[in-house]
């Protein structure tokens, strides 16, 4: 098989792995409240590329690590991204129609619903990798505390509310930075570091991985921003153009396509240089790194 192919059919088991892996921590659609299982349960399988499970996976591997340990920290992960989807797409704040390829949980379930579905799964991340049983040093209580964090007020929250104070307004380099960093590159990161400490691994190698971790991310936000002005909304799942109509200040919108595919190539350059000390167990998170430089979606 050529790389290309067999880089292909590894996502695509993985992707089958934690599409698995999700369903089974789901309460079922029957439960009651039935209407609210069915919503969680919608937007988390309505697709989505499973970036950070895959992240956290390959990041228990790097580590040397079965990265069964790491599952429930990935599903935990996942289901944080998709509460912030959820709210993200609410008339409040993004205000969006179409998320991975379908209307949004509120078009679906009314505001009130995804409100709730989103706080949900965001409780359930929490319950989910409390049950996680890392191989090493770390207890599931570190575990979680990192989870909290990311997902709190100094990151993701805060990145959002960073992000709605600046629309209107022109931000500083150093503003547009800290959004990327608390919204996008953040749960990036973590998913590294939870994969890793899944895995029992040492201060090196989690400082290593949380450098991957950071600047993907920042290289992930600049290419999600290039794809928004260079996709259309089929492809992307979500709605293209958004940001030009909505006259958002991002990285390609201040700087230019040619100069932000630039910086992604030299981030995400810098993300694998940070891999070295794990040698050719990271050979799948270069991968990885790669890919995520070329997607087109
Ligand atoms: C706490 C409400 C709240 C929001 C936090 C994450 C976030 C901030 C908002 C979501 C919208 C957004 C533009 C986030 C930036 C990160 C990003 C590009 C997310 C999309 O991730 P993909 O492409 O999505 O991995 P899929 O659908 O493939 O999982």
């Amino acid at each position: 098989m050529n790389p290309a192919k067999e880089f292909k059919a590894y996502t695509a088991s993985q992707q089958k792995r934690i599409n698995a892996a999700l369903r089974s921590f789901l309460p079922r659609a029957s439960c009651r409240p039935k209407t609210l299982h069915e919503s969680m349960r919608y937007s988390v399988s309505a697709g989505g590329k499973r970036l950070r499970p895959i992240l956290c996976l390959a990041a228990a591997e790097a580590c040397g690590s079965n990265d069964n340990l790491a599952m429930p920290a990935a599903c935990a992960v996942e289901f944080v991204h998709t509460y912030s989807l959820i709210h993200d797409d609410l008339p409040c704040m993004d205000d969006d129609d179409l998320r991975r390829g379908k209307p949004t949980n509120h078009k679906v379930y009314g505001e009130a619903v995804a409100v709730l579905a989103g706080d949900a799964l965001l409780t359930l991340a929490f319950e989910v990798i409390s049950q996680s049983k890392p191989a090493g040093k770390y207890t599931a209580a570190e575990m979680v505390q990192e989870l909290a964090l990311t997902a709190g007020s100094k990151r993701l929250v805060g990145g959002q509310v960073m992000d709605m104070e600046g629309e209107g307004a022109e931000p500083s380099a150093r503003q547009l930075r800290f959004i990327h960093e608390s919204k996008t590159a953040a749960l990036l990161t973590c998913s590294m570091r939870l994969g890793a400490m899944a895995a029992g691994a040492n201060p090196g190698k989690i400082d290593a991985l949380s450098q991957f971790g950071q600047a993907t991310g920042l290289a992930f936000q600049i290419i999600d921003d290039i794809l928004d002005i260079t996709q259309s909304s089929e492809k992307l799942g979500k709605s293209a153009g958004k940001d030009l109509a909505t006259e958002k200040a991002t990285y390609p919108s201040t700087h230019g396509l040619e100069k932000s595919r630039r910086e992604a190539a030299r981030l995400t350059e810098q993300a694998i240089t940070a891999l070295k000390p794990l040698g050719s167990k990271a050979s799948r998170l270069r991968e990885i790194g790669s890919y995520l430089l070329d997607r087109d979606y």
